[in-house]
């Protein structure tokens, strides 16, 4: 059985034989590996192939594959069951460590999803301010929520549907698009409906229109704009989360929100999201308050385990490696691009190379990169033996199980790649 036997069958039942877009590989013009199994950095596919994998789940891989700690919680934990619709210890002893690591999370609640973390914010700021509009930034994605796909991010974006059909005019017009960097379209939205914006939802450092860095000033601004106009600041932390810190960005750049939502490491690889924040925003959730939100699957206690375990292993020492291979990789890709139409930004482990000439900190820059160029890239590094995100507007992680070697190929094929791309 190879991979493209596989899709084939999956074309046949699946839409476009994917479960999520940017997995069918199709704006890179390559078709989709399937994965066998997965250990450390390397992936293994149906066709006999081993890949370095920069994506690691889009996220949850920050100690590689199959981390033995994250295993032996799973399967201590499936003896006893594997979902119960009640509650169970692992639920309190997760929500007990995201609070303790996130001084802002007060009090949290699990999902399943990000999609479900980011929704449920968004209807607890509305719910909370009694205010109806909210304001986002082009270029940012939010998963898929109606309200967040308007000028969306990452494979929205990727697909050419940053705002997509389905969506009525009725719930876009209460998502009002800013521009991010840019803190006079954030002024300029608030003015445009006066007493009425719930919350600015906002990644702090946006990674699904590939990495961009909030220029200094930015982030501060958009707490004191939310602090004048009575709204509430909404940091979107699924990707950010655990990764560039034990507190994600809000603590790396001291930042308070109100409310924050995360998803991907803190399900260990399972499906697990969270959004919390301060006490009296929370406690207007249901059973508490008239906010309504549920899950048969919320808290679920292999998802909780997983997440458990791998958060305990988040050590200092372990973000202290991070950020040197991290530095490590970012020291010899610049090194490599210099005088060429390519930029690299990176914050601890998450980065992007971008083809383009000169810094990535708009949405207008994101817009001018030569995707041509990206497929190409791609596809020469996947031959080379990288398995990176297939999309220009995505970022890429480096994972404790990444050597030093794996980490100086990489910088060495991607440079050689991307030079190659270019011509
Ligand atoms: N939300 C993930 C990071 N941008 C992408 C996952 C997907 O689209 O499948």
């Amino acid at each position: 059985m190879h991979s493209a036997d596989l899709f084939a069958r999956a074309q046949a039942v699946i839409p476009g034989g994917v479960h999520s877009p940017v997995r069918a590989f199709r704006n890179v013009g390559a078709e989709p590996f399937y994965v066998q199994s997965a250990h450390g950095s390397h992936l293994r596919t149906f066709d006999g192939v081993d890949l370095i994998d920069w994506v690691g789940s889009w996220g949850p891989m920050i100690l590689g594959h199959a981390h033995p700690s994250v295993a032996n919680s799973i399967r201590a934990t499936l003896e006893s069951g594997t979902s119960f619709g009640a509650c169970s210890l692992p639920e309190v002893e997760l929500s007990e460590e995201i609070c303790r690591r996130n001084p802002w999370v007060e009090k949290v609640r699990l999902v399943s999803s990000g999609t479900e973390a980011t929704m449920s914010a968004l209807r607890l700021a509305r719910g909370f301010t009694g205010r109806s509009a909210f304001i986002k930034f082009r270029g940012c994605y939010h998963g898929h929520a109606d309200s967040f796909l308007v000028a969306a991010g990452s494979g929205a974006l990727t697909h050419g549907h940053p705002s997509s059909p389905g969506v009525t005019a009725d719930t876009a017009k209460d998502t009002l698009v800013a521009e991010f960097n840019d803190l006079d379209s954030v002024r300029a939205a608030f003015q445009s409906r006066p007493g009425d914006i719930s919350c600015i939802f906002v990644e702090p450092i946006p990674g699904n229109m590939g990495l961009i860095l909030p220029e200094p000033g930015f982030l501060e601004g958009l707490r004191l704009l939310c602090d004048e106009h009575g709204a509430l600041l909404v940091l979107d932390e699924v990707m950010t989360g655990f990764r560039v810190g034990p507190s994600g960005a809000a603590g790396r750049l001291n930042i308070r929100p109100d409310l924050a939502t995360y998803g991907k490491i803190i399900g260990g690889g399972l499906p697990l999201a969270a959004f919390g924040g301060r006490r009296d925003i929370m406690d207007r959730l249901s059973p508490l308050g008239p906010v309504y939100q549920a899950g048969t699957l919320s808290g679920n206690p292999l998802a909780c385990a997983a997440g458990l375990a791998l958060l305990r292993e988040l050590t200092p020492e372990v973000y202290l490696r991070l950020e040197t291979l991290g530095a490590r990789l970012e020291q010899a890709i610049q090194a490599g691009i210099q005088g060429k139409p390519l930029q690299f930004q990176r914050i601890g482990s998450m980065a992007t190379l971008f083809f383009h000439n000169g810094p990535v900190r708009t949405f207008a820059d994101v817009d001018a990169c030569d995707k041509e160029a990206f497929s190409r890239f791609f596809r020469l590094l996947l031959e080379k033996g990288h398995f990176l995100p297939p999309a220009q507007f995505e970022a890429f992680f480096v994972s404790t199980s990444h050597t030093e070697q794996e980490i100086d190929r990489l910088a060495t094929d991607a440079i050689a790649c991307a030079v190659a791309a270019l011509s």
